[in-house]
C-alpha cells in the first residue's frame, strides 16, 4: 500500500484512515472556478457537503447540479466535472467506493449515500487545507481562475469493520448540543460512524423524559429526571478547578442531534445504562428507592442524595421491583419512540459490584434477570440491544442454536436474533475472559474498546493536564497499533462488529477539553476501525506505521484548518495548516478587521 506520493504537481499526498488502495498519478485535475459538480440522485448530502466545502475554502462560485437522467442510467462522468455517482453494481461494500482524479475530471463513485459520503471525505483530503476552513476562500484571490490542483488518483476503498464508533459521556459534564455536533463532524471527517452518547449515570440525567405515554399504574414523574438530575453533573474532584458541567436535551434537541448524525452517515446508540450507574435516577424519582435499591426511601431523605463523586459501583435499582420495570419499560420505549430508525439501544451494566455483592451477577442472578428483560424491551421494539462486557450473563443460552451472523441481527430489525452485542473494554481478570469465552459460544456479538487503546478519556502522557489513569497512560502509537482480532482470547474475527474509542468525561469539562481527549488519538482508533490488519511479520507492519505519523502530521493540518482542537504529542512530524500559513493568516485578520 501506497500512503505517501510526492507528484511534482502537489504536496505529498496522504489520506487517513489510509485507504485500501490508493495509486498516485502524475496528471491530476486542475479545478477550476468555472468546474461544475454534477451528481447523481441519492448522493445529496455528500454534494451539498461538498459543494460547501469548495465555496466557503477555496471560494468556489457555484452550487451542485443533479445529473440528468439518461436512458434508465442515471448519470455518466462529465468531462471536465467533479461527478458524484451511485452505482448499486459496485461490490466494495455498502461503504466502499472509488475515487478517480485525472486531467478529464474527478469521479467518485459508491454503491450507497454513505460510500459517496467517505468518497468526500477523502477527496477533502487530496484538496488543500484551506478548503477545511470555513473561511478559507480568503486565503486566495477572488479573482484566481485555477481553485486547486488535485493530485491524479485511482483510489479503491472500504473498511475493515461496519462499526467505528466513539463514546461521549455527557453525563458526568454535559456537552450542549452545538458542541456535540461540532465533535460529531470532527469525527465524521474520519469516517467514524457511530456515535455512542452515555446519556445518564450517577451523576446527572441529560435525556428529556416526559409522562406522555406513561402506564395506568405507573406513577413516577419522569420530568423529574432532568428537572433534578438534569442540574447535577460530576463535582469532586474538580479537575483544574472547574465542576462538571449541568445540563440536558430536550427532545427537541435529541432530534436535532439524530438528523445532524444521519446527515453524516451516522448511527446514533443511546445508553441508558443499568442496573449500576444510576444515581441519578435515585435522586430524581422517590418511587424508585424501594427496599431493594441502593437507597431506601426515608421521610428525611425520599431520593438518594445526589452522587457528584467519581466512585462507581455503588447505586442499583431494586431488580424484583415493579416499579423498577415499569420505569425501564417506560424510558426505554421513549428512547427507541424517539429515533424510529434506530438500530441498537445501549443498556450498560458495567460495574455492577454493590449489587454483585447483594444479589450475585452470573448467569440466573437478579442483575442477569432484570438485564435479560430489558434486553426483552428493546428487542420488541426490533432493536438490538448492547451492554459491557460485564453483560455477559443477559445473553440466554437458549439463544445457542440461532448464532447467527449478527450481521443480519443489525441489518433487518425487525429479525432480531436473540443475542445481544458486547462491548469489551476490561480484558483484565479472569473472571470476564470467561464471560466473554461463554458470550461468544453463545453468538454474542463484540465491540472492541479495550481500555488500554481505546479509553481516551486515559491521560495522552504523565504531564497531560487532563485524563484519569487507571488503564496507564494511552499515547498515540497505543491507539493505532493494536488489532480487535486476538485482543480478546476468546472472540475471533467473525464475531467482531468493530471498535469504538470512549471518552468518559470524570475530568472534561466542554467541548475543548473533549475535543484534546480525542485528538489526535482519535485517528489512530479511526485507521484501527478502517484499514486492513497490520502483517504480522513486522515486515510492512514498521512502514504502515511510520506512515500513521506523516499521515497524521497532514492530517493535523485539516484539522488546524478547520479549528479543531487536538495535541501536538511527540513523535508527529506536525506542520502548519500550509506553506503559507502564517502569511495568510494575518492578511486574514487583516480582512476580518476591515470588515468589522
Ligand atoms: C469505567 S468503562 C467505567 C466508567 C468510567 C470509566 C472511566 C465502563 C463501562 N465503566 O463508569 O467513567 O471507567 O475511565
Amino acid at each position: 500500500m501506497e500512503d505517501t506520493v510526492v507528484s511534482p504537481l502537489s504536496p505529498p499526498v496522504h489520506v487517513l484512515p489510509a485507504p485500501r488502495s490508493f495509486e498516485v498519478s502524475e496528471a491530476g485535475f486542475t479545478l477550476l472556478r468555472t468546474t461544475p459538480l454534477l451528481f447523481q440522485a441519492g448522493t445529496e448530502d455528500s454534494a451539498v457537503t461538498l459543494a460547501q466545502k469548495l465555496r466557503d475554502g477555496l471560494g468556489w462560485p457555484s452550487s451542485a447540479e443533479r445529473l440528468p437522467v439518461v436512458g434508465n442510467r442515471a448519470g455518466a462522468p462529465v468531462a471536465g466535472a467533479l461527478t458524484l455517482l451511485l452505482d448499486p453494481e459496485q461490490d466494495l461494500g455498502p461503504e466502499g467506493y472509488t475515487l478517480d482524479s485525472t486531467p478529464e475530471g474527478i469521479v467518485l463513485r459508491a454503491a450507497t449515500r454513505l460510500g459517496a459520503l467517505h468518497a468526500v471525505r477523502t477527496l477533502l483530503q487530496l484538496l488543500p487545507q484551506r478548503v477545511m476552513d470555513p473561511e478559507g476562500a480568503l486565503w486566495g484571490s477572488a479573482d484566481d481562475e485555477v481553485l486547486a490542483v488535485v493530485p491524479g488518483a485511482h483510489i479503491e476503498d472500504a473498511p475493515r469493520w461496519s462499526h467505528r464508533g466513539v463514546m461521549i459521556d455527557v453525563a458526568r459534564s454535559f456537552l450542549p448540543v452545538d458542541d456535540l455536533l461540532r465533535v460529531v463532524e470532527a469525527v465524521s471527517l474520519l469516517k467514524i460512524n457511530v456515535l455512542h452518547l452515555h446519556l445518564v449515570d450517577d451523576q446527572g440525567w441529560r435525556l428529556e423524559i416526559t409522562n406522555e405515554g406513561r402506564a395506568e399504574d405507573d406513577t413516577h414523574d419522569y420530568t423529574q429526571l432532568t428537572e433534578v438530575s438534569g442540574r447535577t453533573a460530576v463535582a469532586l474532584p474538580a479537575w483544574n478547578g472547574r465542576p462538571g458541567r449541568t445540563g440536558w436535551y430536550t427532545q427537541e434537541d435529541y432530534r436535532r442531534i439524530l438528523a445532524f448524525c444521519h446527515s453524516r452517515g451516522m448511527e446514533v446508540i443511546p445508553e441508558i445504562d443499568l442496573p449500576g450507574h444510576v444515581g441519578a435516577a435515585l435522586h430524581a424519582l422517590p418511587g424508585l428507592c424501594t427496599p431493594g435499591s441502593s437507597h431506601t426511601s426515608t421521610p428525611e431523605e425520599p431520593t438518594a442524595p445526589a452522587d457528584c463523586g467519581i466512585v462507581v459501583g455503588y447505586s442499583y435499582l431494586d431488580p424484583h421491583a415493579p416499579a423498577t420495570r415499569a420505569f425501564l419499560r417506560h424510558v426505554l420505549t421513549q428512547v427507541m419512540d424517539l429515533d424510529p430508525e434506530g438500530r441498537r439501544v445501549h443498556l450498560g451494566g458495567d460495574e455492577p459490584w454493590a449489587m454483585a455483592d447483594r444479589y450475585g451477577a452470573g448467569p440466573g442472578s437478579a442483575y442477569a434477570e432484570l438485564l435479560t428483560w430489558a434486553c426483552e424491551v428493546v428487542r420488541g421494539h426490533g432493536r438490538v440491544p448492547i451492554g459491557w462486557n460485564e453483560a455477559w450473563s443477559a445473553q440466554p443460552a437458549q439463544s445457542l442454536p440461532s448464532a447467527q451472523p449478527a450481521q443480519s441481527a443489525v441489518g433487518t430489525p425487525g429479525d432480531a436474533a436473540a443475542s445481544m452485542q458486547l462491548q469489551v473494554w476490561d480484558v483484565r481478570g479472569e473472571e470476564s475472559a470467561e464471560g466473554q469465552r461463554l458470550a461468544a459460544e453463545r453468538g454474542a456479538r463484540f465491540i472492541m474498546s479495550p481500555s488500554r487503546h481505546a479509553y481516551l478519556d486515559m491521560i495522552w502522557d504523565a504531564q497531560a493536564p487532563l485524563g484519569l489513569d487507571w488503564a496507564g497512560v494511552l499515547d498515540l502509537s497505543a491507539a493505532r497499533d493494536w488489532d480487535p482480532v486476538g485482543s480478546v482470547e476468546a472472540v475471533g474475527e467473525s464475531s467482531i462488529e468493530g471498535v469504538e474509542a470512549t471518552v468518559w468525561s470524570e475530568t472534561a469539562r466542554g467541548v475543548e477539553d473533549v475535543e484534546t481527549l480525542l485528538l489526535p488519538r482519535l485517528l489512530g482508533t479511526a485507521e484501527v476501525g478502517w484499514c486492513q490488519a497490520l502483517p504480522e511479520d513486522g515486515s510492512e507492519r514498521a512502514l504502515t506505521l511510520d506512515g500513521f505519523a506523516h499521515r497524521c502530521a497532514a492530517y493535523g493540518a485539516r484539522m488546524r484548518a478547520a479549528g479543531t482542537r487536538f495535541v501536538l504529542v511527540p513523535g508527529v512530524p506536525w506542520r502548519q495548516a500550509g506553506p503559507d500559513y502564517p502569511k495568510v493568516a494575518a492578511e486574514q485578520d487583516a480582512a476580518r478587521a476591515a470588515r468589522s
